[in-house]
């Protein structure tokens, strides 16, 4: 079985994985505990991935062994089967969760074996621009000024009708001064650029660059959704400190100046899924109400490019939440 190509209804069973973790953590928004909502997900992110029949090593996860007990890089799940490489978030916006705020979900990509960047834990300066821009020739040392204005030019937007999304933060204070400089609209987030990055390619949610540095491992995630549904990104290490030169080299990157194109990030066949845990501009929500909760998602592959948004109901009833 194993190194076949991935079976296409791994990413249908993927949903249920996602659906399980977002359905779990949404119990605590709003109450103002990060933690206590990403174990949650964690918990029933594992719960349900042990329930697959792969052969699943975590490559994108929850951080290193020692510092994760769950959901680790290098943690085998599943049941057996073909090999498969996993990225996952269980909780991608903890302090939205926590806060009640938009656009948190529970995320799960899949690929064959060594098809993720495995990414060490740090920055990721990311460029992202939707499917309209796809012929764009998107480069990395480009000024944002300049960028925004070639965009433009190209795509015969307006640039006042130009929405960057930038995630708030004083390291971006000089970003966002260049990005007003050039008239251009900024959609200002508090966490989830991964939703942000997808955000980028969905027709209608307001936002058509996306800028600024994040953790990078949501930036591979990111890049997984981009492969099934278009659109580009290119992503550059942020490596600061010594510590972090280490963790890189553990995680076996070598040239740190390197820089990732959508396909270096995920490459091969993958599977994206994603359910929403808070409302937001891909996905509803988890809504609960008389024992009865409503979960809305997407799943995806890259190899068709096939787009399902499935909406489900879970009676709480028979198959209560795992808490
Ligand atoms: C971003 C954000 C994520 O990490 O990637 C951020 O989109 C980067 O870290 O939702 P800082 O908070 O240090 O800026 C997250 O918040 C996930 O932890």
């Amino acid at each position: 079985m194993n190194n076949k190509k991935l079976d296409r209804n791994l990413a249908l069973e993927a949903v249920r994985v996602t659906e399980a973790a977002a359905l779990s953590s949404s119990l605590l928004m709003g109450r103002g505990d990060e933690h206590a909502a990403d174990q949650k997900a964690v918990n029933a992110m594992r719960y349900f991935l042990n329930s697959l029949s792969i052969e699943g090593t975590v490559v994108i996860g929850e951080g290193e062994r020692d510092k994760a007990p769950m959901l680790y890089i290098g943690e085998k799940v599943g049941s057996g089967g073909p090999k498969v490489d996993i990225a996952l978030d269980p909780l991608e916006g903890t302090t939205i969760t926590a806060n009640g705020g938009e656009n948190a979900l529970s995320v799960l990509a899949m690929a064959e074996d060594n098809c993720f960047l495995h990414s060490p834990d740090v920055y990721m300066y990311k460029v992202a621009i939707g499917k309209k821009f796809e012929n764009f020739d998107l480069k990395i040392e480009t000024k944002p000024e300049e960028l925004i204005y070639n965009l433009c030019e190209f795509s015969k937007i307006k640039i006042d009708n130009l929405v960057v999304c930038v995630l708030d933060r004083p390291r971006h204070s000089d970003l966002i001064k260049s990005i007003r400089s050039t008239g251009a609209r900024i959609k200002l987030i508090p966490d989830g650029d991964v939703s942000a990055v997808i955000a980028t390619t969905i027709e209608d949610s307001g936002v058509d660059l996306y800028i600024g540095s994040g953790g990078a491992p949501e930036g591979v995630l990111a890049a997984a959704a981009l492969r099934c549904l278009g659109g580009k990104m290119i992503g550059k290490l942020l490596i600061q400190t010594d510590e972090e030169k280490h963790r890189a080299i553990k995680s076996g990157i070598k040239d740190f100046n390197k820089i990732y194109t959508t396909k270096e990030l995920a490459s091969g066949d993958v599977m994206f899924a994603a359910t929403g845990v808070t409302d937001g501009t891909l996905l509803k929500g988890v809504r609960i109400s008389n024992n009865k909760a409503t979960t809305h998602s997407i799943v995806m592959r890259s190899k068709t490019k096939t787009i399902r948004f499935v909406e489900a109901e879970h009676n709480l009833n028979i198959k209560p939440i795992i808490k």
